[in-house]
Order: structure tokens, then sequence, then C-alpha cells
């Protein structure tokens, strides 16, 4: 086949490395280049194709480096730019690749160009953010342009006195938008953030927050108040305004058209939540926009708007989520991506699994392991999850907390509710379900202090469970999640076709405990059935015709019977 139509990237799987914790090399408690250099070989032995590296830019670190000051330059914690080349090198010396984090929605208000855009209305990159001014309500008092809230709490506009005027910040205050309606502005970024990397041999990129370039005005090229959904809060999401806006397509179209396809690259794109016609603009193949996309529904399930105001779900919404996230692709030229971690989201075994045992966590892990090797896209797989690392522990206080989501949204929630502990307590327990701070504690490499991570002070807390769950201690045990992961990898390679490239058919929809489905490419079926349940659970095949057990998750399976956690995969 030729790499026209059958792209390498279709096969990958893909291992997201966050820089800051993943292998500190110097003591000085914050990964960097050169540890992750160091482990290149274990990333290989595990099957590893693609490395993704999280934002290794220069960054003032307000957003953990989606905050960039300079496309162009590495940050020093992390290394320089020798320490970059010599790790593209040592990727594909291992005939890997390595794909990079596009963060290009916004910079850092360090990024000079913005600062040479707030110094004056009129300097000549005024215009490559957004700018607008105040509106001031009956009694005077100044107000944002529109009603929008920041995903980081509070207004999405910030005042700057130097112009009298806002600009558009839908994050941190740190992180102005661009305005993608100057074309001058988007020639820079071609330029300076992908161009300048392809050109160093880099394999692609993950595009963040892909679907937010294109924010909606009415037809005089106002912006309108979104509409109201917390109608005691003064601020209000906007995500209907500046998601999926009206021309992002063409921006996509015109990045790829110029830029991306001069190269045999991959790209990612985060798009979170489009309807199925929208998400084929985005990743069909004939359109030349994106090669594939990160649909959100199964991280955020339970979620309902407010992650933090977690609203929980059953077997059936996973399910749903699931079936979503690969359905639109199925009989299209489009492609999707499997993946249940990300630098964003809880760990996913103390989310989907269960960790109230020893025994029980190691097969959860195991078994949302199965549910994602035998899914239709190509996979993911977030640093950590193979050896099952977990949330943090019950007991740590928000000071152990350093994400600025989950601060913003605890310092909001402190002046909104002042000397309220049963409201803080409530707040505590969601957080310890979904903040972004549980994939963001360190790797826990070893049972040394700081779990190997470091020989220093950690920037961030290592969790304590790192004697019992480490990679030094599940790297030689036959038994262990990792070598689960190891073995996985290879079947889902050993049977691409199934696996990676074959339809999917739910048999089960209305089950509470179980998952079983169908995948199936021309005449070859695999019969996958995953018990979700902490239950033992009568066991009567769905499908007709011999079964061969290709992998499972016990040592012994019983006739009959699934144990609780149990997962099997037929063919
Ligand atoms: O995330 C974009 C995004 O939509 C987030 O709001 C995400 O939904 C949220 O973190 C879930 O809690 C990307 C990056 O992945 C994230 O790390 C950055 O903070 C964000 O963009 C800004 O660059
Ligand atoms: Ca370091």
């Amino acid at each position: 086949m030729t790499i026209k139509n059958y792209p390498w990237w279709k096969d990958s799987t893909v291992y997201q490395i966050w820089p800051a914790s993943y292998k500190d090399s110097n003591g000085d408690g914050i990964g960097d280049i050169q540890g992750i250099i160091s482990t290149l070989d274990y990333l290989e032995d595990l099957g590893i194709s693609v490395v993704w590296l999280s934002p290794h830019y220069d960054s003032p670190q307000d957003d953990m480096g989606y905050d960039i000051s300079d496309y162009e330059s590495v940050y020093h914690k992390y290394g320089n730019m020798d320490d970059m080349n010599q790790l593209i090198d040592e990727v594909h010396k291992r005939d890997m690749k390595l794909i990079l984090d596009l963060v290009i929605n916004h910079t850092s208000d360090q990024h000079a160009w913005f600062k040479e855009s707030k110094s004056s209305l009129t300097n000549p990159k005024r215009d490559w953010y957004i700018w607008r001014k105040p509106q001031y309500d009956s009694k005077g008092n100044r107000k944002p342009p529109t009603n929008w809230s920041s995903i980081f709490s509070g207004s999405a506009w910030n005042y700057d006195p130097t112009t009298d005027e806002y600009y558009l910040c839908l994050f941190a205050k740190s992180q102005p938008d661009l305005n993608w309606e100057n074309e001058e502005c988007r020639n820079a970024i071609y330029k300076s953030a992908l161009e300048f990397w392809f050109k160093k041999g880099i394999d692609g990129f993950r595009i963040d927050v892909a679907s937010m370039y294109s924010k909606a005005s009415n037809s005089k090229g106002k912006f309108e108040d979104a509409p109201i959904i917390y109608p005691n809060q003064e601020f209000q999401p906007a995500g209907e305004l500046t998601t999926n806006g009206p021309r992002i397509h063409e921006f996509h179209k015109e990045m790829f058209k110029k830029i991306t396809s001069k190269y045999d690259v991959m790209t990612v794109g985060e798009v979170g939540f489009c309807s199925k016609q929208e998400a084929l603009k985005y990743v069909s193949h004939a359109e030349k926009e994106m090669n594939m996309m990160f649909l959100f529904n199964v991280v955020c399930v339970g979620y309902d708007g407010d992650k933090f105001d977690f609203k929980g779900f059953n077997l059936k919404n996973f399910k749903d989520a699931v079936i979503s996230q690969s359905d639109f692709a199925q009989g299209t030229d489009a492609w999707s991506t499997v993946f249940i971690e990300n630098h964003d989201q809880a760990r996913s075994v103390s989310r989907f699994g269960n960790t109230s045992t020893d025994e029980l966590w190691n097969k959860s892990a195991k078994l949302l392991n199965m549910l994602e090797i035998s899914l239709t896209g190509t996979l993911y797989i977030y640093q950590g999850q193979e050896i099952g690392m977990t949330n943090l522990p019950k007991n740590w206080s928000i000071d152990e907390y350093k994400d600025i989501e989950t601060l913003n949204y605890w310092a909001k929630h402190k002046i909104e509710h002042p000397n309220d502990s049963e409201s803080d307590l409530k707040l505590m327990q969601n957080i310890q379900i979904t903040a972004r701070d549980h994939a963001r504690s360190p790797v826990q490499w070893d049972d040394s202090p700081n779990g190997g991570f470091t020989s220093g002070k950690p920037w961030m807390k290592v969790n304590e469970n790192f004697t019992k769950i480490n990679v030094k201690s599940q790297i030689n045990d036959s038994n262990s999640i990792l070598s689960f992961y190891k073995k996985s990898i290879q079947l889902r390679q050993l049977y691409k076709k199934l696996f990676i490239h074959g339809d999917f058919k739910i048999l089960d929809y209305e089950n509470e405990d179980l998952f079983s489905f169908i995948k199936s490419f021309e005449d070859s079926k695999s019969y996958i059935v995953l018990n979700f349940s902490n239950k033992t659970i009568p066991f009567k095949p769905l499908v007709d015709g011999e079964l061969e057990l290709l992998h499972t998750n016990v040592d012994t399976p019983e006739p009959g019977v699934l144990s609780p956690y149990e997962g099997r995969i037929y063919i």
C-alpha cells in the first residue's frame, strides 16, 4: 500500500509524555528532556511507536507550558535546543516518531507578539490579539465587552490599562487568544510554531484546542453575550460562540495546504465535543484538515457542564461515550483515536475501575486496557497509565494541588462560599475525582525515595503508593499491569485488521454490568466481553461458533461465569 491511503500513523501506539512530571535527570525536581531520553528503550520495549511530548517550549508556566512565550526555544528547566535535537535523533534511531504539542489558539502574555500588541492602539501587531473596548453599566462601572466566562473561572476578558481596552483570554488571564482573523498573524503562527519544528524533522503535532480559533460574531462583527445558563453567576460559558466557529474549517484547510501537507507527518486535534457531521469535517481524509481528533465523550462522562460538579455515571453512559467516539468514523474516510487518559484527566483506573483492593486494582486496570486495545483508531497511552497509576490520595489537602484550573475554581468557591465547610468538603470530594492534578503527579519509576522520579525535591509530591505501584516492581513480573500492556500492544498489532481497523458492534447495550461487543473485518471476527462490575456474573457467549480465547486478565477463566472485572477477548 502506498503511504497515501495507508499512512503509518493509523497503526501507531502513541505514548504521551508530560515533561514536568516524567523523569528528572539533574535533581532539580522537574522532569526534563535528558530524563525522557534515558527512558526511550523502556518505551520501545513496551511497543510504543510514537512519542507525543506535551509543551516543552519557553514559557512562564502559568498553565504548565500551554502558555508559550517563544515557539522557537525550549523551556530552560527542560533543557535546550541541543537536547531537543538529540531527542529527535534518539527517537528516530529506535524507529519511533516524535510529535509535539501545537498551542496556537493563544500565547503567553510574555510572548513578544503580545508585548507589542499591548503597547499601543496603533502597533502593527495590535490586531494579532482580540481587543475590545469596555462596556459601562448604568452606574458607570466598567464591564468586560461580553459576559463570556473563562474556562479557568472568571471573565474571559482581561482589562489592560495601557490602552483602556480588554483582551480576550478564554483560558488564563496570561493566555491571550490570538486573532486568527488576521492573515499576517496566521502566517506568523505557521512559520514560527509549525515550520520551525517540521524543518527539524519532527513527525507531527497534537493540536491544542483545535476547535477554538474562530470566534462567532454577529453580522456587524460584534461579539454577543452568551446565553445565561447559570443565573446566579456573572459570567456564562461561551462554548457555542467560541468553538467550531464560522471560519474554523477554512483555517485548518489553509494550515494543511500551506504547511502540513508538505511533510509526511500526523496531526491529531483536540476538539472536545461536536456533532458527527462537524467531526467529519475536521478529520475526513477528503477534507484535508487533520488526520484524527480527540473527542471528550469518554473522559468527560458524568461531567454535564461543570466538571467540579461531578454527576456520576453508569455503564450505559460509558458505553454511549465509547460508541460515539468511534462511531462517527465507521464506514467513512475519517479516522479516530482511542484514549482514556491524558494530562487534563484523572486516572482511568480510579474513575472507571476499582482501586478498593490490590487485586481489583490490578484486574480493573487490565480490563480497561482490554477495552482500549480492541477499539478502532490510533491508540494513545498516557505516562503512568501502563503501571496503573491512581488518583492522588484522599487525605491530601488542597495545598498539594498545583493546577491553575483547580486552584482558580477553589479560589472562586471560597469567595462565593466563605466559611462553609460543608460545601468545601463537597467540592474537595469532586476535586478528588476530576482534577487535572491526578494525572500530573510524578511518574513512579521505582521504590526509592520520590519513586525514582528525582534525586531532589519534586515540584509536586509523588503519590505515596509509589512503594507498591512503580515500573521497577512490574517490569519483570508476568502478572503485572505493565506486562499485560506489553502483551496487549503486541496482540493489537498482530490482529490489527480486527482491532485497529475493524467495525464495532455492541451486543449488550442494556446490560448494566457487562460490556460486550464484536469487532469484525471482512470474514474475521473478535468477541470481547468485559465485566465492569464487582459481581460474579453468569456468562453465556452472545455469539455462535467456536471461540478461541486470545487474551484475558485472569489465570484460569471458569466456564459459565465471569468474576469481578474479568475480561475476555475471543477470536
Ligand atoms: O485543553 C483544552 C480544554 O478544553 C481544557 O479546558 C480541558 O477541557 C480541561 O483542561 C479539562 O479540565 C488544552 C490543554 O490540554 C490544557 O492542558 C490547557 O490548559 C488548555 O488547552 C489551554 O491551553
Ligand atoms: Ca530536571
